[in-house]
């Protein structure tokens, strides 16, 4: 019979397949279309490779008869929901911490539930063989921690898309600018990645965009995180304090690394 661990295991499987499928339709295809050699390009065997797994793992959890009675069928599992959270560690770490994404952080949740279920569903199936008994059953703890849980995340994407509605830190400049200037960002670079401002100066900067996904302007030193949603234009006022360099990214993980860091010399 299939316990009802064995059920949390797979819908785990199943939520990860859906939101990895969102991932590639969402993120990874439109920066391939841009920049075929770009990031997209490393991720998408990675993403792929996971829903292929869940993929087999789900429908053989659902299909197989025989999975019912194999312990080491829910390891695997176990297996796969552990290499799924140490692969997106940081990119899990960064949604979190970023509710007001939404586009990044709802999926993030439901994929961090689905690998949650994973593990302990795969645990306890496990379990479930070996002792020839349910080790968590619907009505007993596990499933009240289940209904929990479910509130939770409910809770956690309604609040992220209500934060996704306000504003993000702008560094607090209520001057009008002084002079102006625009940086783009596309295929997760900067352009340029010098600009100059005089020190006394309020720059109005026009932050554009282009990519089909979103990235922040950090300048951390004035306390300036804006969120740059998909083909968007965010306005940012920037008001240096003394001369010098002020270095500008994008927080999101690796895309600093992948060229979209540059500088502001204040003189
Ligand atoms: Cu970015």
């Amino acid at each position: 019979m299939r316990t009802f661990a064995m059920s949390l295991a797979a819908t785990g499987a199943a939520l990860i397949v859906g939101v990895f499928i969102y991932f590639v339709y969402a993120f990874i295809l439109p920066s391939l279309a841009e920049d075929p050699g770009g990031e997209g390009a490393a991720f998408l065997p990675i993403l792929v490779g996971f829903i292929a797994v869940f993929g087999v793992l789900g429908a053989a959890s659902w299909l197989w008869p025989g999975a019912r009675r194999r312990s080491w069928f829910w390891i695997l599992h176990v297996v796969a929901g552990i290499l799924v959270t140490l692969m997106f560690g940081s990119q899990i770490t960064f949604s979190l911490t970023h509710p007001a994404d939404a586009q990044g952080f709802i999926p993030t949740v439901l994929a961090l539930l689905g690998a949650g279920l994973a593990i302990g569903g795969g645990i306890a199936a496990f379990l479930d063989v070996r002792r020839g008994r349910e080790t968590w059953t619907r009505s007993g703890r596990a499933g009240w921690l289940m209904t929990a849980l479910s509130g939770l995340i409910v809770g956690a994407v309604l609040t992220s898309a209500l934060a996704g509605s306000a504003s993000s830190a702008g560094g607090g400049v209520t001057d009008a600018p002084t002079t102006t200037g625009v940086v783009t960002a596309e295929n997760t670079k900067w352009l340029p990645t010098s600009l100059q401002v005089k020190n006394g100066e309020v720059l109005g900067l026009f932050v554009i965009n282009k990519d089909g996904f979103a990235h922040t302007f950090d300048i951390p030193t004035l306390n300036i995180s804006v969120q740059l949603p998909a083909n968007s234009t965010t306005a940012v006022a920037i008001k240096p304090t003394a001369a010098g360099t002020l270095e500008f990214y994008c927080a999101i993980p690796g895309h600093k690394e992948a060229g979209m860091v540059g500088t502001i010399t204040v003189q």
